[in-house]
């Protein structure tokens, strides 16, 4: 995809990492809009001439749910101070008591979000817009417990495809990532698991549990993807990006997975804040004539955050890294 205005900073000299910081992170502070407590985990997509998104705003009374915003280069936000109302979709309005952690992705003639939807606890809401001013709630995907659905941008053989992460209603001490298909976007099914929890000895960042983050990106190589990988530590879980590469057909196969994460939480708005430790990648812009890609991402529950990589670099390093 080209992006003639993608959000894009170089490498600094003294940075030896595949993925770096934007300097004048976090992008989107807290109170950004007058009800925030927190806004992070959050999705943005190429819209018109600039940017739209659906960001994760919890409000003073810790409530979780989704606004939409727009961009004119992708770093400097308008939030809506109303959430998103949903209207009914493809089945009658269904309850949620709660939206967070939205994924936005394009795919044939609109945009479709994802998120967790609070249905006798978490699982995964489907909606769409055209526009993002009117939203279509769909049924939900899963059961509950589920986190982390994430839509690829293509049917893969004639059918969508989800990625998730089976759960439970608490701040689940496991998980791995599984793929799921559907004929029409309602009915959910073929799932099969695509990658687990890594050994500690082997990859101690994702021995925890794991999570899909951006929307896939079709590579030469396979479906690029950037997930999370979490830890338990004696603190407490700590959440770090790291990046594989699935089969272009049959995305249940992972071809390659980093061994090393891409960037953890060690600068101060990523390691202090609501829930310390954490680096949370929902989104991601590329342009393959550029070689570039920015990584959104929420930094401690708290704030949003941009890392950026050469696009190829960090194909290369999910192959020589691999596990
Ligand atoms: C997960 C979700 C995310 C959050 C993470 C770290 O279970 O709630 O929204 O970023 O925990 O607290």
């Amino acid at each position: 995809m080209k992006i003639e205005n993608i959000p894009w900073e170089n490498k600094p000299d003294n940075c030896n990492d595949i993925v770096w910081r934007y300097s004048k992170n976090p992008i989107i502070e807290r109170y950004a809009i007058p009800t925030s407590n927190s806004i992070f985990n959050s999705a943005v997509v190429p819209f018109n001439d600039g940017f739209a998104g659906v960001f994760r705003c919890d409000n003073k009374a810790v409530q979780m749910n989704i606004f939409a915003g727009f961009s004119k280069n992708g770093i400097d936000w308008d939030i809506n101070h109303k959430p998103i109302q949903m209207l009914s979709g493809n089945t009658e309005m269904i309850e949620s008591d709660y939206k967070y952690d939205p994924r936005v992705t394009f795919i044939e003639d609109r945009y479709w979000i994802t998120w967790c939807n609070g249905y006798n606890g978490p699982t995964i809401g489907i909606g769409y817009t055209f526009d993002f001013k009117e939203f279509y709630q769909c049924e939900n995907a899963f059961l509950p417990f589920n986190r982390n659905g994430v839509l690829f941008p293509e049917k893969i053989n004639g059918k969508y495809a989800m990625l998730s992460r089976p759960s439970d209603t608490g701040h689940t001490a496991f998980g791995d990532i599984y793929i799921s298909y559907s004929p029409d976007m309602k009915y959910w099914g073929e799932h099969r698991c695509v990658m687990k929890v890594t050994d500690f000895e082997k990859s101690a960042w994702q021995c925890t549990k794991i999570g899909a983050g951006a929307v896939p990106i079709l590579t030469n190589e396979g479906w690029l993807i950037i997930y999370h990988g979490v830890i338990n530590t004696c603190n407490g879980f700590r959440y770090a990006m790291g990046s594989a590469i699935l089969d272009e057909n049959s995305p249940d196969k992972v071809l390659y997975r980093t061994k090393s994460y891409l960037l953890g939480p060690a600068t101060t708005y990523e390691m202090v804040g609501d829930v310390p430790n954490v680096v949370f990648p929902c989104a991601a812009l590329h342009d393959k004539d550029k070689d570039q890609i920015a990584i959104y991402y929420g930094a401690a529950d708290t704030v949003t955050a941009i890392a950026f990589a050469k696009l190829s670099e960090l194909i290369n390093f999910t192959i020589k890294d691999s596990l």
